[in-house]
């Protein structure tokens, strides 16, 4: 099962693709989530990052989220593969998340990507590595950039292997997550797409179920 941001819309949280509002409605978030664009304005992607996670820290887990714990506890081999990075599923109660883009909650060092949990004195904004003195950076995955290898290992070998597979509030427009639905479809698997809107993988889809997942994945649940 293969979740994106529109599953956590209904949390308040935008969809990636969204227009942004606000302060940061000249800005587009695929301008914004580039190694590119840290290196050239790091303060700006920092404080569009911590904008970010408090408004994620202050989401709480709505219907779908709590379906797929539901799901997951009357399938236990059910694999829940993410591409969001609000850790609203684990919050909901989901076990074993496999999070293919990171953790918004994470700080990272910029130069070797360790995790950093104690900045560097001196009120840099961006905060520094207190061990290498680098630029800290959100724990995500931007793009062009490689997605953490046992995440990605555990999807694909999911995607080989299930019954059923689920896209869930995605666009599927990125890469290599886009590709997951239909390696599953490619080895046997009843793909099934929950989104309101129309996406490439829609015409690859066994069934379609049209509308928000907070409203379609209770309904589901319900009647299994
Ligand atoms: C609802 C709803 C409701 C609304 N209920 N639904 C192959 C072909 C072409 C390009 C590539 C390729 N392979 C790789 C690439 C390049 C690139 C890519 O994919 N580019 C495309 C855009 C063209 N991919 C990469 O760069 C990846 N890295 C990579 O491939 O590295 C290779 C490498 C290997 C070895 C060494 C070095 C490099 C990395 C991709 C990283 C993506 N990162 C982001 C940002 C994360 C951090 C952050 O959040 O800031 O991840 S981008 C952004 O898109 C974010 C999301 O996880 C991701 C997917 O978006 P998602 O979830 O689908 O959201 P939306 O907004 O697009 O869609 C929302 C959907 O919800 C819509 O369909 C709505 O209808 C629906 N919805 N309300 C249910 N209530």
């Amino acid at each position: 099962m293969l979740t994106g941001a529109g599953i956590s819309a209904e949390s308040g949280v935008p969809t990636f693709r969204d227009a942004q509002t606000g302060l940061w409605a000249k800005y587009r978030a695929e301008e914004l989530a580039t190694p590119e664009a840290f290196h050239a304005q790091p303060r700006l992607v920092w404080d569009w990052y911590g904008w970010r996670r408090q408004l994620t820290a202050r989401a709480e887990p709505n219907p779908g989220h709590l379906a797929l714990v539901q799901l997951q506890a009357r399938y236990p081999e059910l694999t829940l593969v993410t591409q969001n990075v609000d850790g609203l599923h684990s919050r909901a109660g989901s076990r074993d998340v496999v999070e293919l883009h990171g953790n918004i909650a994470l700080d990272l060092c910029s130069r070797d990507g360790t995790p950093v949990s104690q900045y560097r004195d001196g009120g840099d904004i961006p905060p520094r590595c207190a061990e290498c003195g680098a630029y800290v950076r959100p724990g995500v995955v931007w793009f062009g950039e490689a997605l953490p290898r046992a995440a990605l290992e555990r999807a694909e070998a999911a995607a080989r292997s299930c019954e059923v597979a689920l896209s869930i509030g995605t666009s599927g427009l990125v890469h290599p997550a886009a590709g997951l639905p239909l390696l599953a479809k490619r080895h046997g698997a009843l793909l099934i797409e929950v989104n309101p809107s129309a996406t490439p993988l829609t015409p690859h889809a066994d069934f379609v179920l049209t509308g928000p997942s907070g409203v379609v994945l209770p309904a589901l649940v319900q009647a299994l």
